[in-house]
C-alpha cells in the first residue's frame, strides 16, 4: 500500500464557502468505464475485478476518488445506462460481493468510489415500468404516459403526442401496445423517463440512494440529473401536448423538435435536488455530489453549488464542450480559442467565491480531448500537446476530472467503416442521417463519427502492446468487445510507467501539485489575453502569492501576447517553475524572446 501526501486546504482559505472545506477541495476524480478498464474473466468486458487489480496503479497515480460508469443490472442497451435493478449489479461487471470488495480495497488505498446514478430514466425492462404499463397498477403514474394525439390512431404515424425526437434517434414517443399509451423517452426507447412530479417516485430513489451508501459509496455523479423537473402546465400536460405551442417550436434536420428545452433545468429542479439533500445525505458527512449539468449556465451554476442552498457540490457544465460544435453535434469546426478561454473564464468567474466547478475536458461521452484539440501528428508533439492540455485543465479553480488513458495520452478510435462502432447514438444517427433525412452523405458521416463519436473514447484502456493491450488476456475466449486502438504499442501504461517524461509522469506531477498547493487548489482565476488565438493565459491568486500558467494551444511558434509578456517581463528562473512541460533552460530562452515553442505549457510563480 502507498502513504498517500496530501495537504488538505487550510480552512483559511474560502474554497466554495463550506467550513471545514470539503475533502475534494484539492483532490482529482478518476472516471472509470468499466467496460473498458480491464476484462478479469476473459469474456471481452471489463468487470469489477478487473478494476479491483488495478487499483494499485490508481493509487500510484495519487487521485483520490473514482467515479465509477453504471455497474447496476442493465440489458445494456446504451451500456448500462437504462438500468433495470439499481441494487444489483450486472453479471458482465461480477456481482454486488465484488462491488465490496472493489470498495474495500480502494478504502484501505485511500481512494473514494462515487457511483453514477442514473434516474431521469430507468430501462424498460425495470420492474417499476413493467408494472407502469397497467393502468391500475399503483406504478401507473410513474413514468410520462401521453395518449395519442387526438382524432389519431393510436400507434400510427403521426399520433405521437407531440413532435419531440428522442436524443438518439426517432421519435422520443414510444407507443405500448399494453396500455395502449406513449411514454416519453428523452434517450432511447429502452430508458423512459421517471416521472419525478410523483413524490412516490422520488421516495424509491432517494431510498436506493441511502442503500448504496449505507453499503460504503463515497457519493453520485448524476446522469442528466438536470432534466428530471419538466415544465408541465396547470393541467399537467406537457408541452404541445394535444396541440398547443409545440407545433411552432423549430425541427431540427431529421424532423423533430428538441424535448430538452422543456426540461433542462425545470421549475422544480432546486426543491427536488433540496430534498434529496435533506432525505438522503442531512447526517452523512464525506460524500461527494456531482451533477451532469445540461442547460446549466455559469451563474445558476453557482446557486445550485452554493453550500447554502443545499443542493449539490459540483456540476459537469456543457458550454466549454461546445464550442467547435455547429448546431447538431455532428457538424464540427475547428476551435477558436478564445471561444474556449471565455466560456471556461465564463465558469470560474461565477465559482468566484461561493459555489464550485468540476474540470473536465474528456469523458465517455466526448471524443478524446487529445485528438480533438491537440496533436497528434508526431509522437513528439502528440506527448508535448497532451501535457499541454492536461496542465491547462488542472491549472484552473475547481475539481479536476481524469478519464481513464486520458493520463497516458490515448486518442481516438481511428475507425472508418460504420460495423467497428458500437454505441446506439453513432448507430442510429449514421442511419437516420444518412439514410433517413439525407442530410450527410455516407462518407461525411463516417468522418463526423470519426471525430466525435463517443466510442472514441470507449476502446478499451491500454495497459501494455500485447495483443489486446493487457485489457483482457490474449488467450482470452472473445475478443474485446470494441476494438483496441491501433496504436496501443506507442501509447500504454507499461511503457510511460517508469519515463519520468511520460504523459503519465506528467499527470501524476499535476495531481501532486493539485493536493501541495493552495493556490492551484483555491487561487483565484484572471484570465490574461483573452482574445489571443494561440496562448492561453491566466492567472491564479491567493493574498500575495500568484501562479501565471501559459499554454501555447496551437503547433506554431507563437508571440507572447501584450499582458503575458509583461507578468513575465524579469524573464524565468528555473526555481519558480511549478510545472513545464519542457526544460526551464528552454522556456527562458523562448520567452527572453517573446516566443512560446509549439504546445510549450508552464506555471510560473510571479
Ligand atoms: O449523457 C447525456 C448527454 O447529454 C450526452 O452527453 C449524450 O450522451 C449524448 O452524447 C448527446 O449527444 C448521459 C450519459 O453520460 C450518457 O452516456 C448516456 O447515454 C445518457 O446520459 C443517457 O443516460
Amino acid at each position: 500500500m502507498t502513504t498517500r501526501q496530501r495537504k488538505t486546504v487550510p480552512d483559511t482559505i474560502r474554497t466554495n464557502g463550506a467550513s471545514p472545506n470539503p475533502w475534494w477541495a484539492n483532490a482529482v476524480v478518476y472516471q472509470i468505464y468499466p467496460r473498458s478498464f480491464q476484462d478479469s474473466n476473459g469474456d471481452g468486458f471489463g468487470d469489477l475485478k478487473g478494476i479491483t487489480s488495478r487499483l494499485e496503479y490508481l493509487a500510484e497515480l495519487g487521485i483520490d476518488a473514482i467515479w465509477l460508469s453504471p455497474v447496476y443490472r442493465s440489458p445494456q442497451d446504451d451500456n448500462g445506462y437504462d438500468i433495470s435493478d439499481y441494487r444489483d449489479i450486472d453479471p458482465m461487471f461480477g456481482t454486488l460481493a465484488d462491488m465490496d470488495a472493489l470498495l474495500g480495497k480502494a478504502h484501505a488505498l485511500g481512494i473514494k468510489i462515487v457511483m453514477d446514478l442514473v434516474v431521469n430514466h430507468t430501462s424498460d425492462e425495470h420492474a417499476w415500468f413493467q408494472a407502469s404499463r397497467d393502468r391500475q397498477s399503483p406504478y401507473a403514474d410513474w413514468y410520462w404516459w401521453r395518449p395519442a394525439r387526438e382524432g389519431c390512431e393510436p400507434g400510427t404515424p403521426g399520433a405521437e403526442p407531440n413532435r419531440w425526437g428522442g436524443t438518439f434517434g426517432g421519435s422520443a414517443w414510444q407507443y405500448d401496445p399494453v396500455r395502449g399509451e406513449y411514454y416519453l423517452h428523452t434517450f432511447s426507447k429502452k430508458q423512459p423517463d421517471l416521472n419525478w412530479e410523483n413524490p412516490d417516485v422520488r421516495h424509491a430513489v432517494y431510498d436506493m440512494m441511502n442503500w448504496w451508501l449505507d453499503r460504503g459509496v463515497d457519493g453520485f455523479r448524476m446522469d442528466v440529473i438536470t432534466l428530471i423537473s419538466k415544465r408541465i402546465d396547470a393541467k399537467g400536460h406537457l408541452p404541445g401536448e394535444f396541440g398547443g405551442d409545440i407545433e411552432d417550436e423549430p425541427v431540427g434536420e431529421e424532423g423533430y423538435s428538441s424535448p430538452w428545452p422543456f426540461s433542462m433545468d425545470g421549475p422544480r429542479l432546486d426543491e427536488f435536488l433540496q430534498e434529496m439533500r435533506r432525505e438522503v445525505f442531512a447526517g452523512r458527512e464525506g460524500y461527494l455530489t456531482v451533477g451532469e449539468g445540461q442547460g446549466i449556465s455559469p451563474k445558476r451554476n453557482e446557486a445550485i453549488t452554493d453550500p447554502a442552498n443545499n443542493e449539490l457540490d459540483m456540476l459537469f457544465l456543457f458550454d466549454h464542450m461546445g464550442v467547435d460544435q455547429r448546431g447538431a453535434k455532428w457538424n464540427m469546426v475547428p476551435l477558436h480559442l478564445p471561444d474556449l478561454k471565455h466560456a471556461m473564464a465564463e465558469q470560474q468567474d461565477a465559482v468566484r467565491s461561493k459555489g464550485w466547478a468540476s474540470l473536465y475536458l474528456n469523458n465517455h461521452d466526448q471524443p478524446r480531448s487529445l485528438s480533438r484539440w491537440g496533436d497528434t501528428s508526431s509522437p513528439e508533439l502528440r506527448v508535448k500537446s497532451a501535457k499541454a492540455l492536461g496542465l491547462l485543465l488542472h491549472m484552473h479553480k475547481g475539481t479536476p476530472y481524469i478519464y481513464q488513458g486520458e493520463e497516458i495520452g490515448m486518442t481516438n478510435a481511428g475507425f472508418t467503416r460504420l460495423d467497428q462502432y458500437q454505441d446506439l447514438e453513432s448507430i442510429n444517427a449514421y442511419h437516420q442521417r444518412v439514410d433517413e433525412a439525407h442530410v450527410q452523405d455516407a462518407a461525411s458521416m463516417l468522418e463526423s463519427l470519426a471525430k466525435v463519436s463517443r466510442d472514441n473514447s470507449r476502446t478499451p484502456m491500454q495497459w501494455d502492446d500485447s495483443q489486446f493491450a493487457g485489457f483482457t488476456d490474449p488467450g482470452a475466449k472473445t475478443k474485446p468487445w470494441l476494438a483496441v486502438n491501433a496504436n496501443k504499442s506507442q501509447i500504454n501504461v507499461d511503457a510511460e510507467c517508469a519515463n519520468p517524461d511520460s504523459v503519465l509522469s506528467f499527470y501524476r506531477k499535476l495531481i501532486a501539485l493539485r493536493h501541495s498547493d493552495s493556490v492551484i487548489a483555491a487561487g483565484v482565476f484572471q484570465l490574461v489575453d483573452g482574445d489571443d488565438e494561440c496562448i492561453y493565459a491566466f492567472t491564479r491568486s491567493i493574498a500575495e502569492r500568484r501562479v501565471l500558467v501559459v499554454v501555447n494551444v496551437s503547433s506554431k511558434s507563437a508571440s507572447l501576447p501584450v499582458e503575458t509578456s509583461l507578468l513575465l517581463v524579469n524573464g524565468i528562473d528555473a526555481e519558480k517553475v511549478l510545472i513545464a512541460n519542457e526544460d526551464s533552460d528552454a522556456l527562458a530562452a523562448q520567452v527572453a524572446k517573446g516566443k512560446l515553442s509549439p504546445w510549450s505549457a508552464f506555471a510560473y510563480q510571479i
